[in-house]
């Protein structure tokens, strides 16, 4: 027994004449953990030590091959035998081992079947070796045999990309023999008798010598080191496919090293936690239960946020009626829909029929009237609480009973909006990231009415729509842009008491972001902030230090970032440059105000803005505005740019840990008491030594 799991349940094997089958039945995906390396082993050892057998075939059971290694196992205790060491045994059975993939083949799923001795796919089947995307590189062989069996070239393509390769493309470079069709099982067996007859030859791979180009390995590396600068794993990943020249022993030990030097790494514990994360925002019980059908939707708005959410749509094949009050206004909605999905086309994101079918989908109208059929209405216009009340008011007379009426709002209260509507329970919020049609976070926001259904169909557009729906309640902000105006008053007192906007970009650009939040801002369009200031301005807490006016004064220059060619950066050379008089009205703002500048280190910098990211965060959780930690993670991954190999603002305060962070926030707090405040959940933390991992297990 292995982890609970019996070796019997997930091996079995049979033999039928000269042939020994092998399955793996480890559901949901076959993983290799524990169990299944025991009972591999043992099945590839009894079957030789038997010698009845003349060939063996190795198939999976249930809706794929194996996706490779169990990631739960990660950061545990190793258990032996290694994976390593089972495919070794494989490879070198005396007894000629064929595989059998369906589904998908990954990570050590993959390298299971590059240690056998031939290869037969099921139509529609696909291979990868994404360990990359887990901050590691494959562990079990695969960069040392798939260079030999496919050349260089893919093999260090395969591996840096992670990407999953169309079994036609594996048949074209020799990495796959052969590509049938059929259930596992018969395909197993009419492989096993093709080995027999001679039909199906096998070949031992690591007697393949590998073809080698020093050239093309120092060009690689160089790349990665230009394009993922922050990444551990993909130079290790060079440097293992590298060893492909040396004999497969010594080439496989220096995998081993460096695959174990990966697993050492906070990246790897990072990146983990986001494929779990993204996963785990949508396995709760609000997710679940029955959905309403949604089968027609209606779009309010033809602004970039409406017409993103209509393109998102679209795309997922389901029929759009945009609303607009003006024909300019619709036309404009028309024609920036039509640029989404023609964007989608050139990025490869989409096929020509299907950018076709799509616009064919879209029905514009002028009518309020003509949302009477839909399941679920978007309103997507200006963030004010009268304008949409009025909406949701008309709505209520016009959508037919059972439609779903959400708002896109990003920070109004949805229960304010529900109040005009004489079903609360058919109300919730989704709020879409820009671009509606690229960004991946969708917050579904749960007012205090709204119906188990209802909610449970937000999840299920989520997933249509291919985005990642994370759970919120009612706040100015909900989750993600409420923990944003918290840290961002920290970047502009950063720059009130002394950095510049290029040192803040620089040095939170270093720690992994794509972008610096002056850089965004600029993007965004500073006038986005000006307007929320404006309208914060009466109910301004008078004890907060004001930060706002070095922005405001950009702002009162007409200077809204990129769409106007100068913002903090100066934008007519493509390349973003400082703005020089921006410094002048920093300066004039400081002595205004008597500020000394201080000098920040890039290392200050991040703690203070990483500080206060996870203080709200803390404060999101504790009082259960996000489910639990991870939902926060996942909405700062999916629609805040922040690093992901960082796994996410609170998976990341648990590598500094809470006690730390309180003396972090308490120092702080002598120069802002109001401010820098430590949450009572931190605090409570930083006393019983828990994590918000712990938070997460519990729920
Ligand atoms: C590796 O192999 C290292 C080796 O080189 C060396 C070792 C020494 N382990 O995604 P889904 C769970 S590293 C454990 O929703 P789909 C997943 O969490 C590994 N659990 O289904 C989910 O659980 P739940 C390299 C796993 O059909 C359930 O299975 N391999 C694993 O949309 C269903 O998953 C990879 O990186 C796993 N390996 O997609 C492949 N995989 O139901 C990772 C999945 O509780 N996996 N689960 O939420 C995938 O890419 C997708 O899961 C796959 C199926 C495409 C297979």
């Amino acid at each position: 027994m292995a982890d609970g799991v019996q070796v019997a349940d997930v091996i079995s094997t049979e033999t039928a004449d000269d042939i020994a089958l092998i399955c793996i039945d480890n559901p949901p995906v076959n993983a290799t953990g524990h169990a299944v390396r025991i009972g591999l082993s043992s099945a590839i050892s009894d079957i030789n030590s038997a010698g009845k057998a003349k060939v063996i075939a190795l198939y999976c059971a249930g809706r794929t091959f194996t996706a490779g290694a169990d990631i739960r196992e990660f950061g545990k205790p190793p258990k032996q035998p290694s994976l390593p060491d089972v495919l070794n045994e494989v490879e070198r059975s005396a007894i000629p081992v064929v595989s059998v993939i369906h589904g998908t083949a990954l990570g050590g799923g993959f390298e299971i079947a590059l240690a056998t001795h031939a290869r037969v796919a099921i139509k529609g089947a696909k291979v990868g070796l994404p360990e990359v995307l887990l901050g590691l590189l494959p562990g079990a062989g695969g960069t040392q045999r798939l260079p030999r069996l496919a050349g260089l070239s893919f093999a260090l393509d395969v591996i840096l990309s992670g990407r999953q390769v169309p079994v036609s493309e594996a048949l074209e470079k020799g990495v796959v023999d052969r590509v049938v069709e059929g259930a596992p099982r018969d395909v197993a067996l009419a492989a096993a008798r093709q080995v027999l007859d001679g039909t199906l030859t096998t070949r031992r791979t690591d007697r393949i010598e590998a073809e080698y180009d020093r050239a093309v390995l120092d060009a690689t590396l160089e790349g990665v080191r230009r394009k993922a600068p922050h990444l551990f794993s993909p130079a290790k990943c060079v440097e293992a496919v590298a060893a492909c020249n040396l004999p497969i022993d010594e080439g496989l030990k220096v995998e081993r090293q460096a695959f174990l030097d990966c697993m050492e790494t906070p990246q790897r514990a990072g990146l983990i936690h986001a494929f779990f994360g993204e996963r785990a925002v949508s396995n709760i019980a609000e997710a679940k239960g029955p959905t309403r059908e949604i089968a027609k939707i209606g779009v309010i708005g033809g602004g970039t946020m409406g017409s993103g959410i209509a393109t998102s749509c679209l795309i997922a094949g389901l029929p759009v009626r945009l609303i607009e009050v003006a024909a300019d206004g619709l036309e404009r909605g028309v024609a920036t829909i039509t640029k989404n999905l023609d964007g989608a086309v050139s990025r490869g994101k989409l096929s020509s029929d299907k950018r076709d079918a799509a616009i064919a989908m879209l029905e514009p109208s002028l009518e309020m009237e003509s949302l009477s059929d839909v399941d679920l209405v978007i309103e997507a216009v200006f963030e004010q609480m009268d304008v949409k009340k009025d909406i949701f008011g008309k709505l209520d007379a016009i959508c037919k009973p059972g439609a779903i009426l959400a708002s896109n709002t990003s920070y109004l209260d949805i229960d304010e909006i529900a109040t005009s509507t004489n079903r609360p329970g058919d109300v919730l919020g989704l709020h879409f990231f820009s671009p509606a049609h690229v960004m991946r976070l969708l917050e579904i926001v749960q007012g205090k009415h709204t119906g188990a259904d209802v909610l449970a169909s937000g999840f299920a557009l989520a997933k249509r729509l291919k985005k990642v729906g994370v759970l919120a309640q009612v706040c100015d902000g909900f989750i993600g842009n409420r923990i944003l105006a918290h840290y961002g008053l920290c970047a502009a007192y950063l720059v009130l008491d002394g950095a510049s906007p290029q040192q803040v970009d620089r040095a939170l650009e270093q720690f992994g972001f794509a972008m610096g939040p002056h850089k965004v801002s600029d993007l965004a369009g500073l006038d986005i902030g000006w307007m929320t200031r404006k309208r914060k301005a009466e109910t301004r807490d008078p004890a907060q230090r004001y930060a706002g006016d070095i922005a405001d004064k950009i702002c009162e220059n007409g200077w809204f970032g990129r769409k106007t060619g100068q913002g903090y950066y100066l934008y007519d050379s493509g390349a973003p440059v400082p703005n020089p008089e921006v410094a002048g009205i920093i300066d004039a703002v400081r002595a205004a105000k008597g500020i000394t500048p201080k000098d920040f280190s890039d290392e200050d910098i991040v703690d203070r803005y990483m500080t206060a990211m996870i203080v709200e965060a803390a404060r999101v959780v504790e009082d259960g505005t996000a489910k639990r930690p991870v939902d926060v993670d996942m909405v700062f991954l999916f629609g805040y740019g922040f690093p992901r190999f960082r796994g996410g603002p609170l998976h990341y305060a648990d590598t500094i840990g809470a006690a730390a962070l309180v003396e972090r926030i308490e120092g702080y707090a002598a120069e802002d008491a109001h401010y820098w405040r430590v949450p009572d959940i931190l605090r409570k933390m930083a006393a019983d030594g828990s994590t918000f991992a712990d938070l997460n297990k519990e729920g």
